[in-house]
């Protein structure tokens, strides 16, 4: 008895025949793909992923002594996200590094139209220098290197400086928008005094006759972590607290009361001790460092459920759309940031806040 033939499978081969015989008119049919690109709900490579400081910090202090900061132009750790391997991203849209910075030393100027934002993770006393104002470094600060100013690093501290570096790296490369020069000389001659700029615009009022200095992004370039911990500590004093986020505040641009870079938005966030914040998620995926406090981050559900234990200085990173649900065993103050101002423009941001 002969085998009857499987139509299924002359209907398959049929098929792979015809997609062999367009492929090289570069053709493809959508039918094979429609599903996976327009999925029911995000589907990202990137994973849930935590930095811990104290094993990290090491191997920081290692290059500090295998490589010059000028040798290295930025002496960075990339945190790579492990489902994104070899991309310099720790989102699909968003780049994060921890930079070093020695006393003495100096990461030469350059500028580029990438945006970048930095937060204090470590040590005192070294600066960031834009468009001829330095800034002092605290921990805690939140500064901003709006895109395409000159920039430079250097240090007269009397101890390593670490900041967490966030840019909007993979946003640029996605719209192969990438310019970058050198400037001539390593440290930019300083022009102002140091507060110039906040002094301008940081005191919720601003010149007169002058346009916001660097378009849509901030006018302010640092934000001292003293005034934002004053702020978040009077309003648990007032019992602001958000049952999600404890109480959280959003950088601005004072100009536009927007975020302060048109491609990152960044927040800091205080939980109380033994806050058990509820469950909620956004598109987009958001990059933590821990200022303050111990406490849990709980990623995910069910089987695929992840518990951060973070501590001071740790990072993590929330993909889009998944769950998270913050606890603090003791006080907790906590900075992230995301591509927020992006997904708004192109109004596809989305949250769920979730009771349980
Ligand atoms: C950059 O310019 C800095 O200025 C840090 O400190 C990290 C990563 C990629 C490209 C440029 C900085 C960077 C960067």
């Amino acid at each position: 008895m002969s085998a009857r033939p499987d139509p299924n499978a002359r209907v398959a081969a049929e098929r792979q025949a015809y997609y062999q015989a367009i492929q090289s008119l570069h053709l493809s049919p959508l039918w094979e793909q429609l599903h996976a690109l327009v999925p029911m709900q995000p589907a990202t490579p990137c994973v849930a992923a935590h930095w811990r400081y104290d094993a990290l910090r090491p191997h920081l202090m290692r290059a500090g002594e295998i490589i010059s900061a000028a040798e290295a132009v930025r002496r960075v750790l990339v945190l790579e996200n492990p489902g994104l391997p070899g991309l310099a991203s720790i989102t699909q849209s968003l780049y994060a590094g921890l930079q070093l910075i020695l006393p003495g030393e100096v990461a030469p100027a350059h500028r580029h139209t990438q945006s970048a934002l930095r937060f204090v993770v470590e040590g005192q006393g070294a600066y960031t220098a834009v468009n001829g104002e330095r800034t002092t470094m605290q921990p805690g600060d939140f500064i901003i290197t709006p895109a395409w100013t000159w920039h430079d690093h250097g240090s007269d501290a009397g101890a390593p400086v670490v900041w967490l570096d966030g840019l909007d790296i993979p946003i640029v490369r996605f719209f192969d928008a990438g310019f970058a020069e050198n400037a001539s000389t390593a440290s930019q001659a300083v022009t102002r005094p140091e507060g110039h700029n906040l002094a301008r615009y940081g005191a919720n009022m601003a010149p007169l006759r002058e346009a916001s200095p660097h378009g849509a992004t901030s006018p302010i370039f640092s934000y001292p972590y003293a005034r934002s911990r004053e702020a978040l500590a009077r309003l648990q004093r007032d019992g602001a607290l958000d049952a999600w986020d404890g109480v959280k505040l959003a950088y601005i641009n004072p100009a536009t009361g927007g975020a302060p870079t048109p491609t990152m938005a960044a927040f800091l966030q205080l939980l109380p001790a033994r806050f058990e914040g509820k469950p909620y998620r956004q598109t987009d995926g958001a990059v933590f460092s821990v200022v303050e406090g111990h406490g849990v981050a709980i990623l995910g559900e069910d089987a695929a459920q992840q518990r951060f234990e973070f501590a001071p200085r740790d990072h993590f990173v929330v993909p889009s759309w998944q769950r998270l649900q913050l606890q603090a065993r003791e006080e907790c103050v906590l900075f992230s940031f995301s591509d927020r101002p992006v997904q708004q423009a192109t109004a596809l941001w989305r949250e769920q806040r979730l009771d349980r």
